[in-house]
């Protein structure tokens, strides 16, 4: 049977803005008080999306979540009617409101992790949503993310669907961003590798000094016993605490891995030998010629590495076998890291080419091509059964361009989030795309 990696991008929400809300990401913290522009944000993910399809991958969409989040201010003492809500809350706890207004929901690698049937006990794909505990702003997403992946995974027999974890620090889980997955085919069965910050019940681990490590071993363990995964078929390796501390706040800022490969940076992980040596001899027990790509410190520093966003890079396999890196522009703009690309793909290696894709919207805010995307590896069968709705195609692609140029503004600054038009724009954007991507209710406004 044929299998495929799909590539879930998330939409951005009509409330994309600079609200400097991650501490320990660099870009976040820099850009904060920028206007922003959430059409263009929103345009520049659609045209990656319709990119890849057009590239002959399989591309599909998931939904924004309703921003301001009432709901929770509301969860926070703040009363009324919504319009008074968000008022009380402009007026006593901008910084709350701001949080209740993050569009954070668009970096879908976070929003989940998934496990393809083929790892998995039941033979199920298996999905974690993520709790993202170490920041307020991004923990109110997993109700609404775990209805909106129920929407498009609907079909029980081939889709289980877990809630987060304990919403407490010590299992701080950021879903897929720490994860990935190994195979020699998509179908068949790989190996999962889970990269923890740090431990919250062991403490001969080492942590950061400086900013947090948002995932736990505890966390990543918790997931691969929740989707049935054998001791065969897992890795856990810790991330290495000092990156951590130069702004490398999930893995995906320091690695990236596909099918038999993991391209990643000579300092991202503690014990790199013992981790390579265990993914070469798991993946070689089930038939696959794990290969890695160790990119030095002295051609490019780890500083370059979270400036630029090379790691945060889609990994694509391509028909003939060969890979494709997708990154972003600020990659070109840094000298350093756009001549170890020219000579990656001149090598003969496994990549062999390189895209970019201007991102900038999303970017500023610390989030790049790999962030923007949840990968669900699937057959023909349980492709069948994901809602078509969230498909990408041309017609779909249009729609949703017009959709957003309709609904969306060319410019958000802080002070707009109090502006109570900006709450029933944002809803009325989203009744209509939950119809347009036949999704049924599943944000609070639509359930309660
Ligand atoms: O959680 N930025 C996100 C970026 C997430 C990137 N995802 C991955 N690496 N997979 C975060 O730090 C900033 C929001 C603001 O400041 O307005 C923010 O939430």
């Amino acid at each position: 049977m044929k299998s495929f990696e799909v590539n879930f991008d998330g939409l951005v929400g009509p409330t994309h803005n600079y609200g400097g809300l991650s501490f320990g990401n660099v870009a976040s913290q820099s850009n904060s008080q920028q206007a922003s522009n959430p059409r263009e944000a929103a345009l520049q993910g659609l045209e990656k999306m319709k990119a890849l399809m057009d590239m002959g991958f399989v591309q599909g969409v998931l939904a924004p979540q309703e921003r301001p989040d009432v709901a929770a201010l509301r969860s926070l003492g703040f009363s009324g009617t919504d319009a008074q809500v968000i008022e009380r809350a402009a007026k006593e706890a901008m910084p709350l409101l701001v949080a209740s207004c993050s569009a954070s929901s668009m970096w879908v690698a976070n929003a989940a992790t998934v496990s393809p049937s083929a790892d998995t006990a039941d033979g199920r794909v298996h999905f974690t949503a993520a709790n993202l505990n170490c920041k307020y702003h991004r923990s109110i997403e997993h109700p609404t993310t775990s209805r909106v992946l129920g929407a498009m995974f609907a079909d029980q027999q081939h889709f289980a669907h877990h809630a987060a974890l304990p919403a407490v620090a010590q299992f701080g889980d950021e879903g897929a961003a720490n994860h990935t997955r190994f195979c020699r085919e998509y179908g068949e069965a790989g190996v999962e590798f889970f990269v923890f910050g740090r431990s919250a019940f062991d403490s001969r681990y080492p942590a950061p000094q400086k900013y947090p490590a948002r995932q736990t071993l505890e966390a990543s363990q918790a997931v691969a016993r929740l989707h049935g995964l054998s001791e065969e078929g897992v890795v856990f390796a810790q991330q290495n605490p000092s990156v951590i501390d130069q702004g490398v706040f999930h893995n995906d800022v320091i690695a990236v891995g596909n099918g038999e490969l993991l391209f990643h940076h000579q300092d991202a992980f503690l014990n790199t030998e013992q981790m390579l040596a265990e993914l070469h001899g798991k993946l070689a027990a089930r038939g696959a010629n794990f290969q890695s790509i160790s990119v030095p410190r002295d051609q490019v520093a780890v500083e370059d590495a979270v400036r630029s966003y090379l790691f945060n890079s889609q990994l694509l396999s391509r028909a003939d076998g060969s890979m494709l890196l997708i990154v972003p522009e600020e990659c070109r703009a840094n000298p350093r890291v756009w001549q170890y690309l020219q000579g990656l793909t001149a090598a003969g290696g496994p990549i062999r080419e390189v895209k970019v894709f201007d991102l900038k919207q999303s970017m500023q805010n610390g989030g790049g091509p790999a962030c923007l995307r949840l990968r669900v590896a699937l057959n023909e069968t349980e492709l069948a059964a994901v809602n078509p709705g969230v498909i990408m195609t041309a017609p779909l692609y249009d729609t949703l361009t017009q959709w957003v140029s309709k609904h969306y503004r060319d410019a958000l600054r802080e002070s707009d989030l109090a502006d109570p038009q900006l709450l029933l724009e944002c809803r009325t954007a989203l009744d209509e795309l939950t119809q347009i991507l036949k999704l049924g209710s599943v944000y609070p406004f639509q359930i309660n």
